[in-house]
């Protein structure tokens, strides 16, 4: 009965039982995290609580008088950790990784979707630490006598609950820690404190990763991409030599509202109309990770795939590389950016520095009041205006993306930007959707239009496309019902398609429904400008007659012209139809295209290749 009774009351043992309740808790509610058998229940049920016991296992080397004091700090801090994943996942539905918590530069602004995120239930998290401090002010929890022997029986039940979990892990899913890419099967399976602790083992392995490489290490890579290269298109390479690029990366915009109507409104009137006097490309995808906007910005730059923790932007912004705007430069083109958000966000001045850039037309360039910024800055529709006048003065040819900022989640807009009915499925981040996309599209009309007034449009390709989803997975209910299907797997990746319009005055009015995605962008654009894509590049001329008709995604979902493999399913593109595995298996074998980008990265290898050294 004494034995008993210093159980309950001692605060070490009630903090790790409340904190394992919590975190289990937190699965189920905070995290999608689904389970398929009763193993996989258990799995999730028991991972919390080895790293829970042997963080606390370590009080026992700090004096008693301490030990209070140190648990409740211990649950705070797993507490903070527990609800930061929480926030950060309802924004970006993934958890976080170590690259992801040193973006500190984009902190503020992300603040905003963050704290649209919060709710006042979430006091929640923190309601056993406030119960535990109570308890112990109270007198009814004491500091456990903690013996030697105690900690020895501490360690022990840890390890083999460690043990236990890591079996059960590994009959569920073999080679669990080789495929790091896949956050949620990690989480899932060790738990989010393991987890953050293998992200940390990771992290210095990247680090050690690229101390370690030698110019031999890129001689795989450049033979892949020599083996999997594609003739030119002859009638096009070289159809735009000279003249003036224009991108534009419509933030969070997926294919799906082109051609769609609200309430018989067309959600895309002008790229509607632009699509008919252009190529465009119906079943182009994004490939971005983590990095988001700037993943897809480096996709585009470099045709290589963004790493699959943290952004590339952020953690390798000094490797070498061999970008579009370092090759036009060799060409005389004038390389330059424009976005209407503080110059830091995603680290970019110091990127685009190394990828070749020679103007960031940032915030501090442009004229932001109270009205005309919204969310993360500057409206579009004076974005663009007043991208004008330093478009103007540049020297041409140039090369220059411009960046909207106004379609980005949460979609806020103020009535008078309002030129479409929302969306009515009663999920206000979907029912808002339309409405910031529409003003996006006006934003865009009048630029092309100020292009044409200004004698610049002749000279000119435009390139539009979109930098990645907009609409998360947590919103598949309510994106059922404004498709009028269930979001499979399936769906769910013919969802991360996002426009694509290449416009060449007097061409186009086709449409392309090629498979194809980001990273094929460089060889498309520098072909037609009539240079031919050397060194390291896993994309493909999207013109080319042999294309390559794939596209791997960051998290490893495959598509081709016939399948499409995601979630470790195999389904027939045409018909959405689930088919036998192996029948993706040659799709599959693209995968190795991430490792071998992956090592381009993490060893800084370009600083190997020619190519990449003759531009410096
Ligand atoms: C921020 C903008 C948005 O400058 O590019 O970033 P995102 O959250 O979409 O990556
Ligand atoms: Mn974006």
């Amino acid at each position: 009965m004494k034995e008993r009774e210093s159980f309950v009351k001692n605060t070490i043992i009630i903090t790790a039982i409340l904190l394992w309740i919590k975190t289990y808790l937190v699965y189920k509610l905070s995290f999608n995290l689904p389970v398929s058998n009763w193993k996989q229940e258990l799995i999730l049920v028991i991972n919390p609580l080895s790293s829970v016991l042997f963080t606390l296992a370590f009080i026992y080397f700090f004096p008693k008088r301490f030990h209070n004091r140190m648990t409740w700090i211990v649950a705070l801090l797993f507490s903070i950790l527990l609800y930061s994943n929480t926030l950060y996942y309802r924004f970006f539905n993934d958890f976080i990784t170590v690259p992801v918590l040193f973006q500190t530069n984009n902190v503020g602004d992300i603040g905003h979707s963050l704290i649209a995120q919060t709710y006042w239930y979430d006091i929640f998290f923190f309601l056993d630490i406030l119960l535990i401090g109570y308890l112990v002010k109270r007198g009814f929890l004491k500091a456990a006598t903690y013996t030697k022997r105690d900690l020895t029986k501490f360690l022990i039940v840890a390890t083999s609950v460690l043990v236990i979990n890591l079996g059960l892990a590994e009959s569920e899913r073999p080679q669990l820690l080789t495929r790091t890419f896949d956050r949620e099967l990690l989480v899932k399976n060790l738990g989010t404190y393991n987890f953050h602790l293998y992200d940390l083992l990771l992290q210095s392995k990247t680090t050690a990763q690229k101390a370690l490489a030698d110019n031999v290490d890129i001689v795989e890579v450049n033979e892949y991409v020599k083996e999997n290269d594609v003739p030119v298109n002859e009638e096009l390479f070289g159809i735009a030599k000279g003249k003036n690029v224009i991108l534009i990366s419509m933030e969070s915009t997926q294919q799906f509202v082109v051609g769609e109507k609200v309430d018989g409104k067309e959600i895309t009137p002008y790229l509607n109309d632009l699509i008919e006097e252009s190529y465009y490309f119906d079943n182009f995808y994004h490939q971005t990770g983590q990095g988001k906007t700037s993943d897809s910005e480096f996709l585009l730059d470099n045709s290589l795939y963004p790493l699959p923790r943290g952004a590339v932007f952020q953690t390798h912004a000094l490797n070498e590389f061999y970008a579009t705007p370092e090759i036009l430069k060799g060409e005389g083109y004038h390389n330059v950016v424009f976005h209407g958000n503080n110059k830091s966000f995603w680290n970019r001045d110091i990127m685009y520095n190394t990828l070749g850039y020679d103007d960031f037309i940032s915030e501090a360039y442009y004229t932001i009041t109270e009205d005309n910024q919204i969310n993360y800055g500057l409206k579009d529709r004076p974005f663009f205006k007043q991208s004008m006048d330093h478009l103007n003065k540049m020297p041409q040819p140039f090369y220059a993306r411009f960046i909207t900022l106004t379609n980005h989640h949460p979609y806020k807009y103020t009535l008078d930007d309002q030129m479409i009915n929302t969306f009515e499925t009663g999920d206000p981040i979907v029912d808002r959707y339309p409405v910031t996309v529409r003003y996006t599209d006006e934003a865009i009309k009048e630029f092309i239009e100020g292009l044409k007034a200004e004698g610049l449009y002749e000279d000119s390709i435009i390139i539009i496309y979109g930098d990645h989803y907009g609409i998360s997975e947590r919103h598949n209910d309510a994106m059922a019902e404004v498709l009028g299907k269930e979001i499979t797997p399936f769906e769910n990746v013919q969802l991360q398609r996002v426009p694509l319009v290449i416009h060449i005055p007097g061409q186009g009015g086709k449409t392309i429904s090629k498979v194809g995605g980001q990273i094929d962008l460089k060889p498309t654009i520098l072909h037609l400008l009539g240079i031919k894509t050397e060194g390291i590049h896993f994309g493909t001329d999207l013109f080319s007659k042999e294309h390559k008709n794939v596209v791997v995604f960051r998290d490893r979902s495959v598509v081709t012209d016939k399948y499409v493999y995601t979630s470790d399913t195999c389904y027939d593109r045409k018909t959405g139809n689930e088919i036998p595995v192996e029948s993706c298996e040659e799709a599959r074998k693209y995968q190795m295209e991430l490792d071998l980008s992956d090592s381009v990265i993490y060893g800084d290898l370009l600083r190997f290749s020619p190519y990449a050294k003759e531009n410096e």
